[in-house]
């Protein structure tokens, strides 16, 4: 299997980050694809590097144009307001609040963001697009014959909403690919969502479309991030209804808890006839992650690989969350060895 990467991915490189009532290093840094990187060259995945424009139009059918102008002059109006280090949002248009856009930086950053977790330097907006370009160039890959592709996506993207960025993430590459099969003629596409996380921002931008199957395993919002969304009854709407799969799961859940989730999850993306498959593989179901709470061994991702092959779809892998830097490489190669029948 090829993997894309592009080293602009280390032009974003948050300094800190506000974690259980301390400021510590960011977990999502620059050495986690690093690490994966390594790892797939030792197994034998052949890396390609891009460094192609993006292409903004499948980007502009999943967020709105207003928050991509943001995204791209949010650096340099935070400098222009006079302000030092990274932009960060801290106030937010919560219930009865107003949901105007107001003029200032510091106002508008909390408009187009779910949290305080995620900053913006100078160099942010362009990993972000490079992020996105390398899902693109893996779609690409994939519509040309080849039965799967990894895309390397630093910052990643299922926290990213039509309009909001948060959780580490700015574009939904996920998202962005699912939209690029169905502009080549696809009917239905199917994303899955392994993250530990649930995968809010994909879901908010599928959420009342009938073309976009979504379904996310993830820790239960009673327990984690991002806490207001990834209930089992969150469905689907209007075109979408019966669109959405959510999968919460508890403290402690381990792989074969797990694994019948994603059986499930399987089962009813062969029962939408999807003709291609994103698979936005996040690896912080890691017993070790430091910010998550399921039991997965690294021997599981094999198996998890194998049951996504099972689907026998064209695939696009999308790289999300996954911060035990020591294994987070022979995790995801773990995810593509099972795949590939190894
Ligand atoms: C990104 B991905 C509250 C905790 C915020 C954000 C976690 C983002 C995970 N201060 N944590 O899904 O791996
Ligand atoms: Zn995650």
């Amino acid at each position: 299997m090829k993997f894309i990467y592009s080293d602009s991915h280390k032009l974003h490189f948050p300094q800190a980050e506000y974690h259980r009532g301390e400021m510590v290093t960011p977990f999502e840094k620059p050495e986690r694809i690093e690490q994966i990187t390594a790892r797939l060259d030792e197994v034998g995945f052949t890396g390609i590097q891009c460094d192609e424009l993006w292409d903004s139009e499948p980007v502009l059918k999943v967020h709105s144009a207003d928050y991509l102008q943001f995204l791209k002059t949010a650096w340099q109006e935070w400098l222009a307001a006079g302000f030092n280090g990274d932009l960060m949002a801290g106030n937010f248009p919560v219930r009865r609040m107003q949901q105007r856009c107001p003029k200032h930086i510091d106002g508008k950053a909390g408009f187009y963001s779910s949290g305080n977790d995620t900053s913006i330097n100078a160099g942010t907006w362009e990993a972000a697009q490079a992020s996105c370009m390398a899902t693109q160039r893996a779609q690409k890959v994939v519509a040309n014959g080849d039965a799967a592709c990894l895309a390397l996506c630093r910052p990643p993207g299922h926290h990213a909403g039509k309009d909001l960025f948060g959780g580490y993430c700015f574009l939904n590459n996920a998202a962005v690919a699912a939209q690029m099969f169905l502009d080549q003629g696809a009917k239905k596409v199917a994303i899955i969502d392994i993250d530990f996380h649930h995968g809010n921002g994909t879901q908010d931008i599928f959420y009342e479309r009938g073309d976009v199957l979504f379904a996310s395993l993830h820790g239960q919002p009673e327990d984690s991030y991002p806490y207001y969304s990834g209930y089992a009854d969150e469905t689907g709407k209007g075109d979408g209804a019966g669109c959405n799969f959510n999968f919460p799961m508890p403290p402690g859940t381990r792989y074969e808890t797990w694994a019948q989730a994603l059986e499930d999850a399987i089962f009813h993306i062969q029962k939408f006839r999807a003709a291609a498959l994103i698979v936005s593989l996040g690896v912080d179901t890691y017993k070790e992650d430091p910010i998550s709470f399921f039991g997965l061994e690294t021997e599981d991702y094999l198996q998890c690989g194998k049951h996504l092959s099972q689907l026998n779809l064209p695939t696009v892998f999308v790289l999300e969350g996954g911060y035990a830097l020591d294994m987070v490489g022979q995790n995801v190669a773990n995810v593509l060895l099972g795949f590939e029948g190894c």
